[in-house]
Formats: C-alpha cells, structure tokens, sequence
C-alpha cells in the first residue's frame, strides 16, 4: 500500500500571538524531503526581531487571559489538544515522514499516538497532584505553593519532532507558562499544524508561540539570550546545550536539557536470545537510528558473541530500506543530507580503524535519489575507535565480546555520556547489579523503551540536566514557594 505521496507545497509560518505571520524581512528558507530530495516548501527565517515579538505575546498571555483559566479549564484544553492531533494523525503522519524520512507507518503507530498521549497524561496528571505539605509538632504547618515558572524556550531537534515538543509543551502549559518555542530547521511541519491544533483548542493567544529558524545568530540563539525568558527546555547535542548555556548565563536561565547518547546493549549469555534479536533490531535501527536512546554499542558475552552476530546479521538484513511512504518500510531516509554524510563518514572511520562490516555499510541498491544507508554492523574495533566512542545517529552499531562482569562495565561507562543502558539477563541478581553500576539515567532489563511518564527521565554526564517524567516535569514548569504558618 501507498500512502497519498502528492504534496501540496507546505509553507511554514511563524505562530505569533495566535497569528501565522512571516519575517519582518520577509525572509525564507527551503525545506528539503530527505527521501526525495525535493522542495516541500518554504520556512519562514525569524530572528531576534520575530522571538522578541513572541516573548512579549508570551508575558502578556501569561499575565492575562492564561492566568484567569481555572487547573480545571485548562487540563480540559490540554486534553483537547491530545483529542485534536488523534483526529488529525494521519495527516500528522504523512508530514512527519516527509519531514524527517521516517517510515510514515512508524510516525502513525508511535510518534502521533505518544504527541496526543503527552497532553493526556499531563492533563490527568496536573489535577491529581498535590504539594508538599509537613506538620511540624504544635508549632506551624508548612505547604508549597506553586506558580509558573514564567515565559519558557523550548528548542526541539528533528528526529521525533513532534514527539519530543509535546513531551515539553504538555508539562509547560499545564503548569501554566506560556511559550516560545523553536523547531528544528529540518522538520518545522508538525509544529506549524499543532499551532493551528493549540488555537482550535481553545488555548488563548499569546500563550504558544512558534518563530521558525535555525541556532546561532539565528532564532535559537535569539531565545538563549533574550532576558524575559525565564526557562529554556533544550533537547539537542551537548555541544548546543553548552553555546545555549553560555548565551543564558547572563539572565540565569533556568535549563532542563536532554541531551545525547551512546547507549550500551548488553548481552548475558543467559538471556533470551530471541527475545534479545528482536528487540536489539528495534534498538539499533527504528527511525533510522535517529533516536538517543538507541543501543549503538552492543557488548555480547563471548560464549554467544557468534551465533549473535550471524543471527542478527541474518535479521538485519531482513529489513526493507527504502520509500518511507510505503508501508513495508522498515529503515526510511536520513534526515538531510549533512547527517547523511557524517553518518557515512563513521563507516569509513570504521574502516580505517581495522572494524569489518558485516552488513550495510552503504547506499541501498536501486536507489538513486534520497539520503538512504543500510543498516551497518561492524565488530572487531578498539574502545578508542571514534565509531565506539561518539554519537553517530545512524543505522549503524558496533558489536564488542566480553568474558567478564565488570569488564563490561567498565566499558559501557567508558563515555562522556550517561542517557540510558539495556541489560540482557535471566539472572535478576545480576540484572540488579550491573544496572546500579551503570552510569545512566535509564536502564532497560530484558526490554527497550518501555515508556511509563511518570518515571524519572533523562541522562547523567553529557547527556543532560535534570528528569522528566510525572513531578519531575512539573517541578521543573514550576517555582515553589514554601509558605509556613505559625500555629
Ligand atoms: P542540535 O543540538 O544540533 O539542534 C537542536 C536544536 O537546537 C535545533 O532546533 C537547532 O536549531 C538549535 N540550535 C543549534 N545551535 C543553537 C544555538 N547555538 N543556540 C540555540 N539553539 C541552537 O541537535 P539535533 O541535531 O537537532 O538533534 C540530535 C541530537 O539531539 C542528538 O545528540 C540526540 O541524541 C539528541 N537528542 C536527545 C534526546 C533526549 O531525550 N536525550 C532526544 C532527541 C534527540
Ligand atoms: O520517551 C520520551 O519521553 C523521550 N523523551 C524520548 C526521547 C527519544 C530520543 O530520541
């Protein structure tokens, strides 16, 4: 079956005060289909002038309408929002495939389904909380009051686009802030149509903004150092979330930051190896490898280090790369041609340093146009390898032996990063052990990305600041006040 592949030109606007509008210099950018390599569109190209005009919609909804709303009212319109990207998820779909490369069937079954799901789970989520409260003998009471933070940044990267802005957007407005928000350069589509969704809604003017455009010098590094933006929630590389850092020290920004990954998988030769084929497929290659949690370095006990590599070579080479439109698709397009090419880069370093490429490796047969890369497997690399040691964001992973507990984790904590790390074992003892002595802020056993939102998420080291998750959202959308009455 063929999705609708027609595309009507999408020309994206920034969403100011409840108005799509363009730059003030009128100012466009094209936005490229990676499958395709044709134009989708026009983004509009703000700047310091476009985020300024935001802020001030934004701290004049938050100290307006936005503030007279009742907890109740507005987890009604948050829920709304969630019933409002459900109805529209095929088209949500379609625009993130073609915005990103992924397989549209992926966007359709994950991406959509978990963006509406962010708005109801904090929608139930915000009215059932309570605040701290403590009793302290005969003398006082004590309870926190909680308000918003105040206008906050959300800065977005391109491979779940939508996904990942709603998993801040939802806390951010249930705890009453209003925002600025900045997607990636590459996919701007399912923002601009959440915007039209966020108005449908019911959510007041002001209260979202949207300025398209891309990070220094541009709308990004306009948000980092505007001084009436009081928070920024950043998800990117840690190198960006350093320059953002920078630009907001001067009005001592409050930051949450998810950041990157180079996850371990790792394999006990007691584990399910069915189990493990299977799920390690999904963990190296769904969304191309674009996601931080993928398991891009795959440590196996030596006993089954052989019969793992044949039989996911084997499944690997299974998986159907091509047209994320249609609905076999398993592997779509890399997001841009620049990600293409660093991608690719790490399979020549791969080479270069000794490693042997059991599959993939290169551009899929028959396809001429897009930023295609089969799925690519290699062993035999040294720890210092840059293919071992850095992100790469691709379908690409490398698989190392290990004979001992301990060694391998040493070598799975051997990165600057800390994001997530998944456990293979039917011995729970172990499971226990390693896991509290791997350096991440998630760690899978016998499973990958199992979500639940009220758990704490995010990485350690390089890959982040603070969690997410249930309270851990909602503290960081929100400025407490302890109040303590004297009895
Ligand atoms: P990126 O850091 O290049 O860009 C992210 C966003 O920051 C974009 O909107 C970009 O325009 C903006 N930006 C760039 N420079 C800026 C600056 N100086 N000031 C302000 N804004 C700036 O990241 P990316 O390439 O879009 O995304 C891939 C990275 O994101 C990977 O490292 C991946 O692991 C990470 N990521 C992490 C998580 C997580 O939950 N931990 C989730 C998704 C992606
Ligand atoms: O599941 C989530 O809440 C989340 N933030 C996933 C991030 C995936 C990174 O690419």
């Amino acid at each position: 079956m063929q999705v609708e592949t027609k595309v009507k030109a999408m020309n994206c606007l920034h969403f100011i005060n409840g108005q799509f509008v363009q730059s003030q210099n009128k100012k466009t950018f094209e936005n490229i289909n990676p499958a395709t390599e044709e134009v989708l569109g026009t983004v509009a190209e703000g700047g310091k002038e476009e985020v300024d005009f935001a802020v001030r919609a934004a701290r004049r909804a938050l100290d307006g309408p936005w503030k007279k709303i009742t907890l109740t009212e507005r987890s009604k319109i948050i829920r709304r929002i969630g019933d409002l990207i459900l109805e529209r998820q095929e088209e949500l779909a379609r625009l993130e495939s073609l915005d990103t490369g992924k397989p549209f069937a992926l966007a359709k079954k994950i991406d959509i389904p978990r963006a509406a799901y962010n708005f109801h789970f904090f929608a139930d989520y915000m009215i059932s909380v309570g605040t701290d409260a403590y009793q302290q003998d005969d003398q006082a009471i004590h309870y926190a009051y909680r308000r918003p933070v105040g206008v906050v940044g959300i800065i977005k990267p391109w491979n779940l686009p939508l996904l990942l802005l709603t998993w801040k957007l939802a806390p951010c407005l249930a705890m009453g802030n209003t925002a600025v928000i900045k997607p990636a350069e590459w996919t701007p589509m399912t923002a601009t149509v959440l915007m039209e969704i966020c108005k449908e809604a019911g959510v007041p003017d002001g209260v979202v903004n949207l300025v398209h455009g891309f990070g220094p010098n541009s709308a990004g590094g306009a948000i980092s150092e505007h001084p009436d933006i009081d928070a920024i929630s950043f998800i990117g590389e840690p190198g960006t979330g350093t320059a953002i850092m920078k630009s907001a020290a001067d009005s001592l920004k409050k930051l949450s930051y998810e950041l990157g990954g180079k996850n371990p998988n790792i394999i006990f030769a007691d584990s399910d190896l069915d189990d493990v084929i299977e799920t390690t497929i999904r963990s190296s290659f769904i969304n191309q490898g674009e996601v931080c949690l993928c398991g891009s370095r795959i440590y196996v006990e030596r006993p089954i280090f052989d019969e793992f590599v044949q039989r996911f070579v084997e499944a690997t080479k299974e998986l159907k790369v091509g047209d994320p439109l249609e609905k076999e698709t398993n592997v779509g397009a890399l997001v841009s041609k620049e990600h293409y090419d660093r991608v690719k880069s790490y399979v020549e370093i791969a080479k270069n340093d000794g490693g042997t490429i059991h599959t993939g490796g290169k551009r899929p047969v028959g396809i001429e146009k897009g930023y295609f890369l089969e799925p690519t497997i290699i062993t035999g690399l040294d720890r210092n390898s840059r293919c071992v040691r850095e992100e790469i964001f691709g379908p690409v992973v490398t698989i190392t032996p290990f004979d001992m507990e301990e060694e391998v984790i040493m070598q799975a904590n051997d990165t600057h990063y800390g994001l997530s790390a998944t456990i293979w074992t039917t011995d729970l003892k172990k499971a226990h052990r390693v896991a509290h002595q791997i350096e991440a802020g998630i760690i899978w056993v016998n499973t990958w990305f199992l979500r639940d939102l009220r758990t704490p998420f995010g990485g350690m080291k390089h890959s982040g600041i603070g969690r997410t998750g249930g309270m851990h959202s909602l503290d960081f959308y929100s400025e407490l006040s302890n109040i303590t009455i004297k009895l």
